[in-house]
Parts: C-alpha cells; sequence; structure tokens
C-alpha cells in the first residue's frame, strides 16, 4: 500500500506556484474582481492554530472565488509596531526592529508551508518607514480637514512606568505590570474625529448584510445612540445653571438629588476652597477612568452644600453631589438622580439617605389601592428600582404629566422645558473620539513640532517621512523617544527657534485602519494609487477574529471615510463582506499538584496522575496548544487544512483533537490510493461520454453532478464543513462503484476527476498532485475552471430518454421529467452518437414521446 509523500508533494507545488506566480493579482484581468482578505498578523514569534485557522478559510475562499473565474487579489503582511517588540527589547536586549524582523522571517516561512495563494509581491509591513510615512500625511490631511486635533484629556497614568495605560491595563485601580497605584492625569493627547461620523457609522451597519449580526449589533452598542434631553438647573447663589443629559426627562418630578462627575469644572472648582472635595476627588481618580471600574466600584458621592433649583417647580430645591459613578466623558458629566426608577440611583440614595418619589407605576394599577402601595413600597424601603418604561406605564405624581405613558411624558416634558428656556431635545453618542497618542517607541512618530511660541506645528510635508531613532535605550521607564539625546530637539518649522518633536507615537490601530487599501497598489511615492483602490476596494471578504468587532472595524470604517473625505478615495465602506471565526480549543491537564500541563507532558505520564480539564481556548497559560509546525511537518499542511475545515462551521469554536488529526491524514492517503491505483483502469482523458450507461453508473453520475452543485453551494455560504462530508460521501460512492456496469470506467474517472477539483481550494497541494496524474496535458490544476453541475443530472425527477435515428437506438439522455420539446430535441441533437450520423445536415423531422423516446428522421 503506498503511502502519499507529502513532504516532496506539497514543496514541489508551492515552488512551481511561486515560479509561475500563480497568485499574482493583475489590475484588470479579465473577471470581476474579488478581494478576499484575512486580518493580517502581529508579528510575535511563530504561528499559531488561530491563524492556521484564519488563513485556511480565507485560501479556500480565494481558491474557490479564482477557479469560478474571479480576478482575486489575496496579499498578506504584518502589523508590525506594538508593545511586546518593545517589551523584548527590555527582557532581551534586542532592539525592537530586530526582534520583528526576525519574527517575520520565521513566520513568513511558516506560512509558505501552509500552501496559501497570496500574492508575495505585495507583502508589506508596517514598521517600515515606506508603510508609515504615508500615514503621518493622512494625519496632517485629518488636521487640516479638522479630523484631527489635541486635546487635554483625562489618562490612566502609571507612576512607576511613566506611561499612559488602557482602561484594559488597569487592574484593580494598580498597573498591570508595575503594580503601581494608576493616577488619573491630564495629558495632552491626539485625538481622531470619529464622533463626527457617529450618525453615518450607525447607519450605514443596514447595508452590510454580509456581516455577522452580532458583530454589527455590538458596533451599535458601542456607537450607543440615545435620544434624551439636555436640561439646565439653576444653583442658588450661582449664576451659571447645571446643565444634565438626561433619556428619561419624563421622570423629572421624581428627582431627588444631583450629582457631578469628579473632574467636572464646577467640583474642581469647588474643591479649591474645600479640602473635603478635594480629598474625595483624589480617591475618585484613584479609581481609573474605565466604564468597568466605574461599574463595579461601590458608589459613593459627597454633598457639596449646592442646592439646584428644579427647572419645573421652582419651589423644590435638590442637593448636588460629586459623585464616583458619573463620568465626565459623557453627556455633560452631570446629571439628576431619580431613585424610584434608576438602579444605581436608588443605591446612591438608600445609602445617603435621599427622598425616593416614585412617578412611574403600571397602568394595570393607576388609581387603586395597589398603586398606594407600589408608590409607599418605592419610596421607603424597595431596594430595587422600577426601571418598566413600556406603554403599559403611566406617569403619576407629575403634575402635567400625571396619565401619560412614557413616550408621551418624555415629549411633554421636553416641550415645557423648551418652553422655559431650560432644557432642549438631544441625540447623545457613547461613542467617543479616538485617542491615538501613545508614550511609546515602536509606533509611527506623529508628525508634529511643539514649539513655545508657535504651539504644534505640523511637519512639513517635504520633511516626511519622521523616522524612528535607531540608537535607542530602554534601560529607564518612560518613552525612549523622549530619553534620546538628540532626536526631538528640532527648530520650529514656522519661526526657527529650537522647539521639541512630538515624542507620542500612533495607537498601532491607525495602521491597521489602513493597510487593507495600500494591498491594492504598494507602490513608491504614494499610499496607494487611486485606479487600484477603485478597482480593487472595497474588500469582498474580510476574515479573522470577533475581538476586533468594535476597535480595529469600527476604527477602520471611519478612516476610510476620512481618507474619502480628504479625497483619497471613493469608497467609505473598507469591508462588505466578513467571516468572524470561533476559536481553536483543547483539552486541558494538570499534574497532581496542580501545574499545567502540556499534551506531550500528559500523555507521558500514567492516567492516574493527571487530571483532565474541559476543552477551553488554546493559551500559553494553559499549556493546551499544540504547535502547528508540528503538524505540518508530520502530517503535511494539507491534513492540517482539512482538520480545520472538517470538524465544525468556521464561526464555531473548534476541539483540536488527536484522533481528528488522524482521521484527515487516513482520508488524505485514501485520496491519494483512489487516484494513483484506481479500481478500474480509467480510459483517457478527454473520452466523451459513451452513448449507454448502465442504470448504476447513471446513478452514480448524478450523484456525481449533485456534488458538484451542493459543494459549490456550500463553498458560497462558507459551509466548508458539509463541503468535506459531500465529498467523503461522493468518495464512498466511488469506492462502491459497479465494475461491470456499462459506462463504469468512464464515470470512474469523471468521478475522480471531480473529486480532484472540488477539493482543489481545501486541499490544494494533494489536488494539484492528483490532478497532474489524470491529467498528464493541460492547466495546473489552480488554473482550471470550477466544474460545472449538469443542471439536468441534478434534477431528482428526471427521465432517461431513448434517442433513435430512423427508428435505431443511438443512445440516451437524461432529462427533467416533462421537459419542453424543444429542450427534448436539442439534448439529442447534441448528443455525439447523432451529431456524427447526421453530418451537419439539418434532420427531416424530429417526433418526440414523452419522457420516452426521441427519434430523428435523417
Ligand atoms: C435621569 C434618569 C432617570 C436617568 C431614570 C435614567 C433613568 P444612556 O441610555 O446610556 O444614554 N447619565 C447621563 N450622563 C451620565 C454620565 N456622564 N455618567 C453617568 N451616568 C450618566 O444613559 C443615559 C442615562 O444615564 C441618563 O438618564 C442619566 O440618568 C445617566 F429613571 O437621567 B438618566
Ligand atoms: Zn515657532
Amino acid at each position: 500500500m503506498s503511502r502519499y509523500n507529502f513532504k516532496e508533494t506539497e514543496a514541489k507545488w508551492q515552488k512551481t506556484w511561486a515560479d509561475r506566480q500563480t497568485f499574482a493579482a493583475r489590475q484588470g484581468d479579465a473577471g470581476e474582481k474579488y478581494y478576499v482578505l484575512e486580518m493580517f498578523p502581529y508579528p510575535s514569534g511563530r504561528i499559531h492554530m488561530g491563524h492556521v485557522r484564519n488563513y485556511t478559510l480565507g485560501d479556500v475562499v480565494a481558491r474557490h472565488k479564482r477557479a469560478r473565474g474571479y480576478n482575486v487579489l489575496h496579499p498578506m503582511g504584518w502589523d508590525a509596531f506594538g508593545l511586546p517588540a518593545e517589551n523584548a527589547a527590555i527582557q532581551n536586549k534586542v532592539h525592537p526592529a530586530t526582534w520583528t524582523h526576525k519574527n517575520i522571517d520565521t513566520m513568513r516561512a511558516q506560512l509558505k508551508t501552509m500552501g496559501l495563494s497570496y500574492d508575495w509581491s505585495r507583502e508589506i509591513a508596517t514598521c517600515d518607514p515606506e508603510y508609515y510615512r504615508h500615514e503621518q500625511k493622512m494625519f496632517l490631511d485629518f488636521l487640516k480637514a479638522g479630523l484631527a486635533y489635541r486635546k487635554e484629556s483625562w489618562v490612566n497614568w502609571d507612576p512607576a512606568e511613566q506611561t499612559v495605560l488602557a482602561n484594559e491595563q488597569v487592574i484593580d485601580g494598580k498597573g498591570w505590570r508595575s503594580g503601581a497605584a494608576v493616577e488619573k492625569r491630564q495629558l495632552g493627547m491626539w485625538f481622531l474625529k470619529i464622533t463626527d461620523y457617529a450618525e453615518d457609522l450607525l447607519a450605514e451597519l443596514e447595508n452590510l448584510p454580509r456581516w455577522p449580526d452580532k458583530v454589527r449589533l455590538m458596533q451599535e452598542n458601542w456607537i450607543g445612540r440615545s435620544e434624551g434631553a439636555r436640561v439646565f438647573f439653576p444653583l442658588k447663589g450661582r449664576d451659571a445653571p447645571l446643565e444634565i443629559y438626561t433619556t428619561r426627562p419624563d421622570t423629572l418630578f421624581g428627582a431627588s438629588f444631583m450629582a457631578i462627575a469628579a473632574n467636572h469644572p464646577l467640583a474642581l472648582e469647588l474643591a479649591k476652597n474645600n479640602p473635603h472635595i478635594d480629598a474625595f476627588i483624589a480617591e475618585c481618580n484613584a479609581l481609573g477612568t474605565s466604564e468597568a471600574a466605574i461599574e463595579t466600584a461601590e458608589k459613593r458621592g459627597f454633598d457639596t452644600g449646592l442646592k439646584a433649583i428644579h427647572p419645573l417647580d421652582e419651589k423644590r430645591e435638590i442637593p448636588v453631589f460629586v459623585a464616583n459613578f458619573v463620568l465626565m466623558e459623557y453627556g455633560t458629566g452631570a446629571i439628576f438622580g431619580c431613585p424610584a426608577h434608576d438602579q444605581r440611583d436608588l443605591d446612591f440614595a438608600r445609602k445617603y439617605a435621599l427622598p425616593v418619589r416614585a412617578v412611574v407605576a403600571p397602568r394595570t394599577i393607576a388609581g387603586t389601592k395597589e398603586q398606594d402601595d407600589f408608590v409607599e413600597n418605592l419610596n421607603t424601603v424597595a431596594s430595587e428600582a422600577f426601571t418598566d418604561s413600556a406603554d403599559a406605564c403611566v406617569l403619576i405624581n407629575s403634575e402635567f404629566l400625571d396619565g401619560l405613558s412614557v413616550t408621551e411624558a418624555k415629549r411633554a416634558a421636553i416641550g415645557a422645558l423648551e418652553e422655559k428656556g431650560r432644557g432642549k431635545s438631544t441625540i447623545q453618542f457613547r461613542l467617543r473620539d479616538w485617542g491615538v497618542s501613545r508614550q511609546r517607541y515602536w509606533g509611527c512618530p506623529i508628525p508634529v513640532i511643539h514649539c513655545d511660541d508657535c504651539g504644534a506645528v505640523p511637519v512639513p510635508e517635504a520633511d516626511l517621512p519622521v523616522t524612528l531613532p535607531n540608537d535607542v535605550t530602554f534601560d529607564k521607564p518612560g518613552n525612549p523617544l523622549d530619553h534620546h539625546p538628540t532626536w526631538k530637539h528640532v527648530n520650529c518649522p514656522t519661526c526657527a527657534k529650537p522647539a521639541r518633536r512630538e515624542t507620542d507615537t500612533f495607537d498601532t490601530f491607525f495602521e491597521s485602519s489602513w493597510y487593507f487599501a495600500r494591498f491594492c497598489a504598494p507602490v513608491d511615492d504614494q499610499p496607494f494609487t487611486r485606479d487600484a483602490v477603485d478597482y480593487w476596494m472595497p474588500v469582498d471578504q474580510y476574515i479573522g477574529g470577533v475581538e476586533h468587532a468594535v476597535l480595529h472595524l469600527l476604527y477602520s470604517r471611519f478612516f476610510i471615510r476620512a481618507l474619502k473625505d480628504c479625497g483619497y478615495l471613493g469608497v467609505k465602506e473598507p469591508f462588505s463582506g466578513l467571516m468572524t471565526q470561533g476559536m481553536i480549543c483543547h483539552e486541558t491537564y494538570r499534574a497532581a499538584d496542580g501545574t499545567w500541563l502540556t499534551p506531550e507532558e500528559a500523555a507521558r505520564l500514567p492516567e492516574g496522575q493527571i487530571t483532565v480539564g474541559r476543552s477551553e481556548k488554546m493559551s500559553k497559560s494553559k499549556k493546551n496548544v499544540i504547535d502547528p509546525e508540528v503538524i505540518i511537518g508530520e502530517y503535511g499542511a494539507d491534513t492540517a487544512r482539512l482538520f480545520m475545515l472538517s470538524d465544525s462551521p468556521p464561526d464555531r469554536d473548534l476541539d483540536w483533537t488527536d484522533s481528528g488529526i488522524e482521521g484527515a491524514w487516513r482520508y488524505i492517503n485514501r485520496l491519494w490510493r483512489m487516484v494513483t491505483e484506481p479500481a478500474l483502469s480509467l480510459p483517457p482523458a478527454g473520452t466523451p461520454r459513451p452513448a449507454e450507461l448502465g442504470a448504476h453508473t447513471l446513478g452514480a453520475l448524478k450523484n456525481i453532478h449533485k456534488t458538484i452543485d451542493a459543494v459549490g453551494h456550500d463553498l458560497e455560504q462558507f459551509h466548508f464543513n458539509k463541503a468535506v462530508a459531500r465529498i467523503r460521501e461522493l468518495s464512498n460512492l466511488l469506492d462502491g462503484l459497479d465494475a461491470d456496469d456499462k459506462g463504469a470506467p468512464w464515470v470512474l474517472r469523471l468521478g475522480l476527476e471531480t473529486l480532484v477539483r472540488l477539493l482543489g481550494p481545501m486541499l490544494p497541494h494533494l489536488a494539484e498532485e492528483l490532478w497532474s496524474h489524470l491529467r498528464q496535458e493541460g492547466p495546473l490544476l489552480a488554473d482550471t475552471p470550477w466544474p460545472e453541475a449538469d443542471p439536468i443530472l441534478i434534477v431528482d425527477d428526471s427521465v432517461t430518454i431513448a434517442v433513435q435515428i430512423n427508428g435505431k437506438l443511438r443512445g440516451t439522455v437524461e432529462l427533467a421529467r416533462d421537459s419542453a420539446e424543444d429542450v427534448v430535441e436539442r439534448a439529442a441533437l447534441s448528443l455525439p452518437a447523432v451529431s456524427a450520423q447526421l453530418g451537419g445536415r439539418q434532420p427531416r423531422k424530429i417526433i418526440v414521446v414523452a419522457n420516452r423516446i426521441v427519434n430523428v428522421v435523417a
């Protein structure tokens, strides 16, 4: 029994494809364009199974579309800036550039062993000045267009590391690495005006039907549009009123306190003369700025002593608190609290013994004794707020709002406020402008120079790129660009006096917001060419992890809009189709002492000494990882690909098992033998269909065509696991062919050729090898069109019609039952036996006996 030599075969075809530049995309080539892209990797060191899955999925799409006649663009590159390179520099004393390029070389070589159909001539690395110079120019254009600006803003500051931390890097109020108590600090930061596009980013989600619903919903929530009102509460003894934002103006009569954020200008002003307020603000600042931190912390407040006047009832005075749960960055940084109908407010009110006033009640109990109990309970002891606002509720204890539904009351309250000049309706977004400044070395320098006289001055375009200095040290905390002896000292481009370069670099999401446009034409002097982006964009199918649902995918949607408005390109949506793949999981193992074990370590220990845990996402911390290089070395890329595709649908998690990979390997060898040692001796390639087929063989022929049809649909819908299952059924069918039945060898050849062609996108090396075996001449499989299913053969209710010439049987045709006469005539005339006999002459007459016979009279 021969064994498939994957090592030799995979290397051979990888070389052939590369030598022939089989996958080079050419703008304007025949066929409709199709741009398929997998999220480019961060070059962290080596590829992991998540990469293997991601790129396999993309490759199947790319190869399938190519076979279908599309002009496919399928590129690959590196998201090469980022913090891990700096950490490596600190830990291993290796320069971030060296570390990054070494990783890129390793990972590129690994990817090349997977046989992916990339156009490698378009490869980019975002840390290359030839890449990032273009985004410096974009930033200058954004500045000119008012889409970028500088603002003092509150950040999480790690005093030990001397750096800003992302919200995710603050754990229990401490820096994730240093463990130092994180402070809130005000820092000058650069922002991009994503909020200008909030409405459009939200509205256009509707026009992305080929995005997963869950991702669209996540973006919708992230953008967070809400309709509400701004209300001005006069403050006793002060001129300026307190402006608040509310989504529930209907509950105004239930207001029992006001709360302002710790960073609210009013709080800061009061703190100047009140050390208690000042101390409370410091306490709030220690909490960190993240919503999660604020959500989970105990609600605390400090009474400022100020009184606000109710805007619709001048007699009512309301205390004003500084509170730790009010965010300065949302709405106006101030609220009115309505404890009866908001849980957070109720918790706060109970804690500080503030009044609670129910103003909304279920309509069913309106005017009854039950309502009195409801109100009494809510106002005195209840610990749960009544937050229902459906139309089945009515307003109570609210003067002119009484009896209205919540919707009606909102409108009426806003009307009354507007009349008094005390408020107006507004639309509010949760989305914040994108802060792009990072105090890091390994990123794209922000092209600005700070001058004491002229302020922040853009670097003149002629001076771009601003490149990173190479001679940096990582021996002290903070930003190496800031410590560099000379780099930041330059003269002001405007007044020529000594000035300082901006030492912040861009958030690395900046690079990933436009790399897909660069792939369209990675030319020297421009970010891309206009005709190339016009031709290739948008990306037709984007594939990656769902963890990017809001950050990368939303930033990119914004960035392309901003580029469009600056005249760079004509589209505004970067990705018309999106597929998010599930995770790869594996069983976990622990030793008796509780430490995690790798699968290999676990296999070496006796069963009694290990505890097998449930299957979880592969992660270094739990040691349940399988190295793709080991799998590819042992079984080949096609086996790994097959297992990735056959186990579960792409968007679901996949369980990696030894038995799964073994099963894939066995099937690959079975395919190899089926084609190289066929059960019947095959007729030569291109042999026409025999005039007559036995009943069994004809059934097989129909099944072959049905498989072509079904697998085509499966691949279009990314049901790769179903496609594999159908192809396996086809191999079973071919194995079971009745050798003695008429036409069996011919159908076997057709079946094997079909099998190989259908497998082409999934198992490209094996399929290419088997194709060359079946077809000694002609194009590579990679250049062979997708097989076509004969529509007649895939109809279940079909009939076999005898075709006669002058009463003598010449063959049969398979047609759908009750086919129209002209369809039957055409099918009969196209039989080789018939056309040969007619020799180009027109038949004298054609007689059709429905569903049975066609007689051609010559
Ligand atoms: C009064 C009220 C009564 C509220 C009630 C809710 C229920 P969304 O829907 O997310 O937009 N709020 C406003 N600004 C805030 C800030 N800066 N920090 C913390 N909370 C803030 O939420 C809007 C509601 O969140 C607003 O409506 C306000 O509380 C609160 F029965 O005003 B509401
Ligand atoms: Zn100047």
